[in-house]
């Protein structure tokens, strides 16, 4: 059976309690003060077979003391019930409540006169006249508006049947969200603990399931659900639900908090929105300007930083305005929300947020936020996750922050995605998303680099990988980082070997003066053999020292690079071949001395013909090399 939330509104004392009970016979002020005082004051609940239809109602309170408490019903609501008292006529709530329910977009509803008793026929008819203007040129126009009383009971069946006929017409909710359930209400229940209520906006609760309370971030379990009064395995989309929790005492548990799937949306304290200011509004919407945002069940305070180029939106028109919250809310593009001034509270104004983890924006950025929030409005699902990888530049996102950013199911960001990528607007590497510009320029910018480098260092092999990231990547992740090397690689730019990354076009092309030092500098360590010279020593016989220790040091990286010299200890070098012959003779030695290859550093000194300042890091170095190793104060030759 189909359900469907209606929502009271209207004025004070004009009939709305005392019509739900005509049409549920619940009585929907349960508080004692409510009883005493004979007002609402906070939101009430009911519910009403209709054949085919399942109603639930969020009845509201009247009175301009509890807006508060009426936008946190009006938000989930279906359709309205816009009541107004046949012997006062349009109030200043009715008024009020039915600027709420437009700027919420709320979508269809009817008008019912009550109190019908109380007036003649002539009265009822100016009371219709003044409600149909009300409504005109809104989606209330042409609605159906019923005349009923409570006490008479005239008109309750006409008024089932309207509300029947205008609920099956009611669109479905949105399916492209993940699960969403603002809380409005939450107590202890004897037995059962903490168990929180409100209208499930999106998606599906499931008995059993893990969820998270957010902003809290308090990780819970359903321990039970009960939709209408009822107890069920599974909640949807726009039914009144009572979730029992468990894992979280219920005094953590608040108005304004969201029931959402774990670890899938984050709450946010900066939006960027189409705002509305009502026609009626005393002033215009101001930057700076202190608000009272009223969102799903939450309201918190923010700063308005509009967004048009005339800093402020006047009464009866809409722009763009950033608002920035002082506590943290759960919201999505496409939600609705209503301001009111910060005191006295007055609604003034509503809009649709269009981006839901905004950045801060600058005064001279204004006039490109307002063309990317067009834009965004108007988007597609693909070009809106473009828009918001772009956004997040080099450091990309992953795709837990896009199903963050957009609240769409796993399906939907998936589609979104290979829509996104098969246009070219975004790359997609190893689960990050970076937008196609960016990772254009970081390509462009790593191959400079590289270039770069080898003009500066033309005798280096390339750069080494890390000082690349850090030059050019520093605020990229990992994954862009690598995807982008691998693209230069792809394309014949780069090429990264271990951990050095040089330009293709790259070859160490050494002068002849250079290659004749090379060679010099070869030999003199070939010669040498075991009796290896300083570093000083090997530069002076190279006859290379007017060429300069830089230079020189670079030429014996390449032996080094090339294997023909062997780095035995800190500044100490032997040619490969004497290192080789060593290995050699070291061997025979073993074998010469049956099952026993051990050694001391006196024989070693004797074999190898060196002095003690090279005998002890040869074997050090032999030892690394796993040739030999150490037992006591002699070696093993393995
Ligand atoms: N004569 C007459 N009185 C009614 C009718 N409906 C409601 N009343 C009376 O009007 C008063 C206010 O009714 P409520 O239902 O509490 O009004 P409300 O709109 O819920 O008020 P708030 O929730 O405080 O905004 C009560 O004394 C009701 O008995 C009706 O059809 N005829
Ligand atoms: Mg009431």
């Amino acid at each position: 059976m189909r359900s469907v939330i209606v929502g009271t509104a209207g004025h004070i004392d004009h009939g709305k309690t005392t019509l739900v009970r005509a049409l549920t016979g619940v009585d929907a002020d349960r508080l004692p003060e409510e009883k005493r005082r004979g007002i609402t004051i906070d939101l009430g609940f009911a519910e009403l077979d209709l054949e085919d239809v399942r109603v639930g109602f969020v009845d509201v309170p009247g009175h301009e003391r509890f807006v508060k408490n009426m936008l946190a019903g009006a938000h989930g609501i279906d359709l309205v019930a816009l009541v107004v008292a046949a012997d006062e006529g349009v109030m200043p709530q009715t008024r009020e409540h039915f600027d709420i329910c437009r700027l919420l977009d709320v979508r269809s509803g009817l008008v019912v006169i009550t109190k019908t008793d109380t007036v003649d026929e002539e009265l009822l008819e100016l009371v219709r006249a003044e409600a149909e203007e009300l409504v005109a040129g809104s989606f209330l126009e042409g609605a159906p508006v019923v005349a009923a009383s409570a006490r008479t009971g005239e008109g309750i069946e006409e008024l089932k049947e309207a509300l029947r006929v205008a609920a099956l017409k009611v669109p479905a909710r949105d399916t492209d969200a993940v699960m969403r359930l603002p809380v409005d209400r939450s107590f202890t229940m004897r037995g059962f603990g903490a168990v929180a209520t409100g209208t499930l906006i999106a998606g599906e609760i499931n008995e059993g399931q893990e969820l998270e309370l957010l902003p809290a971030g308090l990780h819970v379990r359903v321990r039970g659900l009960q939709v209408h009064g009822a107890g069920v395995r599974k909640a949807e989309a726009g039914q009144r639900t009572a979730v029992n929790l468990g894992g979280v005492e219920a005094a953590l548990v608040e108005r304004g908090m969201t029931l959402a799937p774990t670890a899938r949306l984050r709450a946010t304290q900066m939006v960027d929105a189409r705002v509305s200011v009502l026609k009626d509004a005393a002033r215009p919407l101001r930057t700076r300007q202190r608000v009272r945002v009223h969102h799903g069940t939450a309201e918190t305070l923010a700063r308005v930083v509009v967004l048009e180029e005339s800093g402020e939106i006047a009464p009866g028109a809409s722009g763009f305005a950033q608002l920035r919250l002082e506590s943290p809310v759960v919201a999505l593009p496409g939600d609705r929300f209503i301001l009111r001034t910060y005191s006295p509270q007055q609604t003034i104004a509503g809009g649709e947020i269009v981006d839901a983890h905004a950045q801060k924006r600058r005064g001279r950025e204004r006039a490109s936020a307002r063309r990317s929030l067009a834009a965004l409005e108007g988007a597609d699902a693909a070009s809106r996750l473009a828009y918001f990888v772009e956004t997040a530049g080099e450091r990309g996102l992953r795709r837990a922050d896009a199903a963050a950013r957009t609240g769409w199911r796993d399906e939907v960001l998936d589609a979104a995605l290979a829509e996104a990528v098969g246009r070219g607007a975004l790359v997609e590497e190893e689960g990050a998303l970076v937008g196609v510009e960016v990772f254009e320029r970081l390509l462009r910018a790593a191959i400079e680099e590289v270039e770069a480098h080898h003009a500066r260092e033309p005798l280096s092999k390339g750069l080494a990988r890390e000082t690349l990231r850090e030059r050019v990547f520093a605020r990229a992740a990992p994954e862009i980082f690598r995807a982008v090397l691998r693209r230069a690689e792809a394309v014949g730019a780069l090429v990264a070997e271990r951990d050095l990354v040089r330009s293709s076009k790259h070859s160490l092309e050494l002068s002849p003066a250079d290659k004749e030092t090379r060679d010099r500098l070869e030999r003199v360590y070939r010669d040498a053999a075991l009796e290896a010279p300083t570093l000083d020593e090997a530069f002076a016989r190279a006859g290379a020292d007017k060429q300069g220790r830089e230079r020189l040091r670079k030429l014996l990286q390449l032996l080094i690079d090339a294997g023909a010299l062997v780095r035995v200890g800190g500044e100490q070098f032997f040619h490969r071949e004497a290192i080789e012959s060593l290995t050699a003779r070291l061997r025979e030695y073993a074998s010469s001395r049956g099952p026993e290859r051990l050694i001391d550093v006196a024989a070693f000194k004797e074999l190898s013909g060196v002095s003690r300042k090279y005998a002890i890091p040869l074997l050090e170095y032999f030892d690394r090399e796993r040739i030999t190793r150490r037992a006591g104060d002699k070696r093993i030759i393995l």
